[in-house]
């Protein structure tokens, strides 16, 4: 196969290609050999392909209608490596699924029902589902379209644009099997107090002091040479707490993600900077906010000594990251687990065309 029909989106503060399933070889090899050669991967600059030289725009949704009751389509996420002839299923992306009920309505996967359409999206990387609206207008021949322009915000993309809430339930131990797949608030690794976590993401959550960050650096900052020394222990912590988490070796996985936690610096409940798990991150990923702010709930974990957290049952958690913030509904039930989080997020089509590999 040397071409696919593909849609290039937004998806929260990530890009990347969105995909009927039909349109790619089914054939997982065959499919990731066409994506290296469409995004040109291995390569820091991914010069010859669509790939953004960066792992938040190296990203792939492949869609596709749902059999699953109540569910309205299967999205798949692939992880494009941007230096290595890696893609990899092993890692969910809240942010590219903020594009995936637009995409659905666009292609005709999902028939829009009213000025906002619901989307139930079964995460196939987790085995979970999540819900978005997306609003749908009719425009002026009475025919209903996705609509991607309004006043809805978010941090890390510039402007303002239609609003796109996903709700999240039933996350905990996605990839892990458990919330906390040691059964401990934190364990101790290479001297440092790691909670080992997963509320939708595989996270790794330590006190920024205790690596001798501050935990409010600049993406440069912790990128730079100044910060290796750093960048090796938390990596060496990766690989020894990967057995740990029931995620076997991930010396080549995309997770889990490695969180340095501090106080809130701008009002919000708790600041972050993360690492997904090589490159720091230029935000927040979105279910990696909804697992670091769980975080902050467990008594005696890292997090929970930086946060402020309000009470009730219903929390709005603000999580601080390099370039503002995300904001976090949890809802807990009456054991104090978390039962269900919703954030915003919007999306935008950039593209619509034929990809070639
Ligand atoms: O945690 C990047 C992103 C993500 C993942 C990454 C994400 C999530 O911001 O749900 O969205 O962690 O590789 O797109």
């Amino acid at each position: 196969m040397t071409s696919a029909p593909c849609m290039w989106m937004r998806g929260g503060t990530s890009k990347g290609g969105y995909f009927l399933s039909d349109d790619l070889p089914q054939d997982a090899a065959q499919r990731d050999a066409f994506l290296l050669a469409a995004f040109g991967s291995p390569d820091p600059r991914q010069i010859d392909g669509m790939g953004g030289a960066d792992p938040l725009t190296s990203k792939v949704a492949v869609v596709k209608k749902s059999e699953r009751p109540g569910i309205d389509v299967d999205y798949l996420f692939l992880q494009v490596f941007v230096d290595q002839a890696i893609v990899t299923d092993a890692q969910n992306c809240g942010n590219i699924l903020a594009g995936v009920g637009p995409f659905a309505i666009e292609r005709g996967l999902v028939a829009a029902s009213g000025d906002e359409t619901s989307v139930a999206i079964y995460m196939e990387n987790t085995g979970q589902a999540a819900v978005a609206l997306v609003q749908t207008p009719a425009n002026s021949d009475g025919v209903r379209v996705v609509n991607y322009t309004g006043s809805a915000r978010i941090d890390g993309v510039p402007g303002t644009h239609a609003p796109v809430p996903v709700e999240f339930r039933d996350t905990a131990g996605s990839s892990c099997g458990a919330l906390l797949p040691t059964g401990n608030a934190f364990d101790m690794i290479e001297g440092v107090a790691c909670t080992l976590i997963d509320n939708g993401m595989p996270c790794i959550v330590m006190a920024a002091a205790d690596l001798g960050a501050t935990g409010y650096e600049t993406r440069e900052e912790l990128e730079a040479e100044g910060f290796a020394a750093i960048r090796a222990k938390i990596e060496s912590i990766r690989l020894a707490a990967g057995p740990l988490m029931n995620l076997g070796d991930v010396t080549a996985k995309s997770v889990p993600k490695m969180f340095l936690v501090s106080p809130p610096a701008g009002g919000g409940a708790i600041n972050t900077r993360s690492f997904i798990p090589h490159r720091a991150h230029a935000t927040i990923g979105v279910l990696a906010a909804v697992t670091v702010a769980t975080a902050a709930l467990i008594e005696g974990s890292p997090a929970a000594k930086v946060a402020v957290i309000p009470e009730g049952q219903r929390k709005t958690l603000s999580v601080e990251h390099p370039t503002g913030e995300m904001t976090c509904v949890l809802t807990m039930d009456d054991d104090g687990a978390v039962q269900s989080a919703a954030l915003l997020r919007t999306a935008r089509k950039l593209m619509d065309g034929v990809i070639f590999a």
